[in-house]
């Protein structure tokens, strides 16, 4: 990717300079030579051309589409009036898919024009855009060149991403595009970064770079406004506690840092490959020095973040029984949006997947022309094909995670329809479809997701135990029908278990059905004594909150062996979600949430599942593995579970945060929550104050302190949010991570949006200590 490689020869201010010019360029350049300008751009879409929109059958129109100067902003043509943005920006799409992929361009087109059919899929719940070119060449194009922008875009350092987006507020606040900066464009600037000064500051601010007094800031001068504004005196600070050669770190300088700093064990090596890998002044380089900016450049880097990345990988021991695991589970994964009438798709399933969920729910029921539905029962969400669902799902389970994925079938079709959806699943996904136990002879205990790679198991009921299959002979009678549990209605136990139908249950399929039978739960005396490992019981949020509560233990002893899945209750008809915490702390492994919905929940799965390489599966705690476990979330007596430790953290800095009102003159007031979730006594929150009119560069300098129990299920999450005297604070980004996941030292923290999705240049710089508390 030749346009992506920076020129080392160049200082970080002729770089600066560099990319002014390029900004420059693409303003006057549209067309030409511009890939060999700009790091970013594609003349391809810079150019743009006709596409037709498909939205249903009847619905298809041409429409011009391009890529705006900026790089990033797609723009199309509309012919809604009144419409205020017709534009989504490159950040919101999560793949481009070339082919008839999606549900709309199945249903709406005809399969000759495959080749010219692609799909844009956008991160959170905007619909996908579906569009045909007018050849198969031009939809390669372009998918193709939007793929290489999303890589090269992904593909940026922080700081590149940071002088990318300084430069085009800074193009966008020109607005006479003369190339100079008037001081009330300057204010324009600020506020456009988040920044709210008074007429003053920026007078002040003003005057100090506008060096040959035009009263327009140009050339240099803008150059050294942008360094007066990135400037961060937390980080000449720790250099220079550091820097002892002539001003500059040397290898032995950065050594000491990483040690005694960082608290990582480095070596005179791994400091000359940081320097070989992150220092662009060539002269500093060629001396073995590190400057201030090949430093910030260095803690910036992936491996320099506050997660250990380590752990991005998949480091955890994969050959343990299924049941010692916590599994990323969805709910109701069909949804998109409510419980009652929102649409249902096969794209939430491959959504859902590509978050590393390992668990998805298919409620069937009967349809016409004998195929089997999906949907909401007794609601007004839409239906899709089983068929459908399984071949998407087929299609996506294994691009996040190659570890196993277990669907779980919510049951109310016919026997026919039931032959139907196990010929459908038995087709469709063929031999990755688990349909007898992987040992020889009547299994006595689950697989590993290691042995289930690539694997697809059914959870279902089952006409009779899976021991009968081994002694024909057994006394265990084959049930002809059994229950389905409702999960749609939320009355207490009696009243549903009046409402529990009776169902035939197809021979076809009930023989799918191998590690993972439903059954009813009477207790957890009553599984010990009669269940075998491989059933396995649902429980409502509710019940299981209880159970986790009142009956820690004993909870946890039954999730050594048996696995458990918990679901939102029926009233959640918003499909919010439920706090997963307590009932991983009991050792739940199937804690199913709303996927589509982003709340704090949300965030605490994807913080338990970041690490082991977004598999979907952790390993439980040791203390929750062994048979007859004493550990008690609850209670917390002494065991190898108590590593009494105290957490400091100190909230320094942030940059770049996002605006949160989109009007132009609400400016953030950041504060920064940091919360701690694991077992009760662990759990707390704390929270510096308010910075006001600031989210561009706010400063703290709070020190916040926890005491943690039991680290291997504490997650830490840090927040930010928009302080607001009058009402709740707003939200503005959150990272969340496993407590054992940590780095120490000064770290940065990167920040995600509502959706889970990475705020791309914005993040927060802490000190974290973790101390003994013996
Ligand atoms: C991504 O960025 C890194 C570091 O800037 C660079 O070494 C690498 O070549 C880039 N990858 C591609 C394919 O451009
Ligand atoms: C086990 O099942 C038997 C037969 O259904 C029942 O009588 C017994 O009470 C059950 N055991 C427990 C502990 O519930
Ligand atoms: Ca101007």
């Amino acid at each position: 990717m030749s346009c992506l490689q920076r020129q080392p020869q160049l200082s970080r201010s002729q770089e600066i300079l560099r990319y002014a010019r390029s900004q420059k360029a693409i303003q006057t350049n549209l067309s030409g030579l511009i890939c060999g300008i700009c790091p970013l751009c594609s003349s391809f879409l810079l150019q743009g051309g006709d596409l037709l929109k498909v939205r249903s059958s009847s619905w298809k129109k041409t429409r011009y589409f391009r890529l705006q100067e900026d790089c990033k902003t797609m723009w199309h043509e509309s012919k809604k009036l009144f419409k205020s943005n017709p534009t989504f920006s490159l950040d919101d799409i999560s793949a481009v898919r070339l082919g008839r992929q999606s549900e709309g361009l199945r249903k709406s087109t005809e399969e000759q024009v495959e080749g010219r059919c692609f799909s844009i899929m956008f991160k959170g719940r905007r619909k996908n855009l579906d569009l045909i070119a007018s050849s198969e060449e031009e939809a390669r194009q372009w998918v193709k060149s939007l793929e290489k922008m999303m890589y090269n875009r992904n593909n940026l350092s922080l700081q590149q991403k940071t002088e990318h987006w300084i430069y085009t507020c800074l193009n966008k606040a020109d607005k006479n595009k003369d190339d100079k900066m008037s001081q009330s464009e300057v204010k324009n600037f600020l506020r456009l970064i988040n920044i709210e000064v008074d007429d003053v500051y920026t007078e002040m601010l003003f005057a100090k770079c506008d060096t040959s007094k035009s009263g327009y800031l140009s050339g240099a001068e803008i150059e050294h406004f942008y360094d007066l504004l990135t400037h961060r005196e937390e980080i000449d600070v720790i250099y220079g506690e550091y820097a002892k050669t002539t001003g500059f770190m040397s290898p032995e300088n950065l050594v000491d840092f990483l040690m005694k700093e960082q608290r990582e064990k480095a070596t005179l090596v791994d400091a000359h490959k940081i320097i070989e890998k992150y220092e662009l002044d060539e002269n500093a380089k060629g001396k073995k020095l590190l400057s201030k900016d090949g430093f910030l450049m260095y803690l910036h880097t992936p491996e320099a973040l506050v997660y250990n990345s380590d752990h991005r990988e998949v480091y955890q021991d994969m050959s343990h029984p299924l049941s010692h695991y916590f599994i990323s589970s969805s709910h109701n994964t069909y949804l998109m949006e409510d419980q009652l009438k929102g649409p249902s798709s096969t794209e939430a399933y491959v959504r859902a997947l590509l978050k590393g969920c390992r668990c998805v729910e298919l409620d069937c029921w009967d349809g016409s022309d004998d195929e089997p539905v999906i949907y909401h029962g007794y609601t007004l969400t839409s239906k899709i094909l089983f068929k459908d669902a399984i071949q998407a799902i087929k299609d996506h389970a294994f691009k996040t995670s190659d570890y196993p994925v277990i669907l779980s079938l919510e049951n109310h079709c016919s026997v026919e329809q039931q032959e139907v959806m196990a010929r459908h699943m038995s087709s469709i996904l063929g031999s990755a479809l688990v349909t007898s136990p992987l040992c020889d002879g009547m299994p006595t205990n689950f697989p590993s997701p290691e042995e289930l790679r690539g694997k697809f198991l059914i959870k279902g009921k089952r006409l009779n135990k899976l021991e009968a299959t081994y002694v024909p002979e057994a006394a265990v009678a084959d049930e002809t029908d059994v229950s389905e549990e409702e999960e749609s209605n939320d009355e207490d136990e009696d009243e549903q278990n009046k409402k529990k139908k009776k169902l035939k249950l197809a021979k076809e399929l009930s023989n799918m059905v191998i590690y993972c039978k439903s059954v009813h739960f009477n207790g957890f005396e009553d599984a010990r004594q009669n269940l075998s490992f491989y059933e396995m019981s649902s429980f409502k949020e509710g019940k299981a909150m209880k159970l986790a509560e009142e009956s820690a233990n004993a909870y946890v002893r039954h999730n050594v062996e048996k696995l458990s899945r918990i679901y939102p209750a029926g009233s959640r008809t918003d499909s919010s979600n439920y706090n997963p915490v307590p009932l991983w702390n009991a050792g739940c492994q199937i804690v199913a949430l709303n996927f589509q919905t982003a709340c704090q929940d949300m965030d605490l799965n994807q913080g338990r599942f970041l690490v082991n390489g977004k598999s979907g599966y952790i390993l439980k705690p040791a203390f929750m593995r062994e048979e007859g476990a004493e550990f008690d979330p609850i209670t917390l007596t002494r065991g190898d579970w108590l590593k009494h430790k105290t957490l400091h953290v100190m909230v320094i800095s942030a940059q770049q945060l996002p605006k949160v009102n989109k009007k132009k003159s609400s400016i953030v007031d950041p504060l920064v929550k940091v919360q701690v979730f694991g077992v009760p006594a662990d759990v707390a929150e704390k929270e510096t104050p308010a910075v006001e009119n600031n989210g561009f560069n706010p400063t703290w300098n709070e020190n916040l302190q926890f005491d943690v129990y039991v680290p291997e299920l504490a997650l830490v999450r840090f927040a930010v949010e928009d302080h607001d005297s009058t009402s709740d604070n707003e939200f503005v980004g959150q990272y969340t991570l496993p407590f054992n996941s940590l780095k120490m030292g000064y770290r940065h923290v990167p920040l995600l949006n509502k959706n889970g999705d990475i705020l791309p240049s914005a993040r927060l710089f802490v000190h974290v200590m973790v101390l003994d508390a013996e």
